[in-house]
């Protein structure tokens, strides 16, 4: 009976343990040896990836000027973004947007690397999206990296307590440009970085996280194994 307990027990604590749902490296499938090729289709899992408010977008090396977390080496792509609004101008409207199913899942938690050029916007705002259309604000706005062309990695946002997310076919996140806090101007990364539209922020190692919702099966296992032992303790 302790086996049978022991057991049931390992299948819910192992069927809770987090993983990847899905992760964007970027890269080529095939590894080219050219950072400026590269895929938006997911490395891990399934999800689409794609832009909001007119960004254009290339491929250019995630290994440079300190690297991301990636830890591909030769074939290193990260996902360039530019033409962000003029100055003073659509406030969190343009920006990276990634969509995953989370049927089956919960406890997300999104995470990524970006690098900011000294004249794109210091200021991005995370949001998220529960019905595929409609994205919210979650957070406050996060400080870009004090030194320009360098990789801040492993952002991350926490959203188990944001319990609409869980099992969701629609659910989605954004990363968007957005002015300083409290201003209606976007703010050059560094201290002397004038903002310009040409600016551009880069990703790479887009990943979202995840634990199974346990399964009935394991759930129903667990309970015949305490009730089994119940019944070996009130016999013995
Ligand atoms: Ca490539
Ligand atoms: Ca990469």
């Amino acid at each position: 009976m302790r086996s049978l307990l022991t057991l049931s027990f390992f299948a819910v604590v192992a069927s809770s343990q987090a993983a990847i749902l899905t992760q964007w490296n970027f890269n080529s499938t095939t590894s080219d040896a050219n950072t400026s090729t590269g895929t938006t289709a997911p490395a891990i899992g399934t999800g689409t990836a794609s832009v909001v408010g007119g960004l254009t977008t290339s491929f250019a090396s995630g290994d440079a000027s300190g690297g991301s977390t990636d830890p591909a080496v030769g074939d290193d792509s990260a996902w360039n973004t530019t033409t962000y609004a003029a100055q003073g101008t659509g406030d969190k409207t343009r920006g990276v947007q990634f969509l995953v199913s989370t049927v089956g899942q919960q406890n997300i938690v999104v995470s990524w690397d970006i690098r900011h050029s000294n004249t794109a916007s210091r200021w991005t705002q995370f949001q998220y999206t529960t019905d595929g259309v409609n994205f919210v604000d979650f957070g406050a706005a996060i400080d870009g990296p004090a030194t320009g062309d360098s990789w801040n990695n492993t952002r991350t946002v926490d959203l188990s307590t944001v319990t609409a997310v869980n099992n969701n076919a629609n659910f989605g996140f954004r990363v968007v440009s957005t002015f300083a806090p409290g201003g209606s101007t976007y703010a050059g990364t560094t201290v002397a970085g004038t903002y310009a539209t040409s600016g551009t922020m880069r990703y790479d190692m887009v990943t979202v996280n995840a634990s199974p919702v346990p399964e009935p099966a394991s759930m129903i296992a667990l309970g015949a194994g305490l009730l089994a032992l119940a019944r070996r303790r009130r016999n013995g």
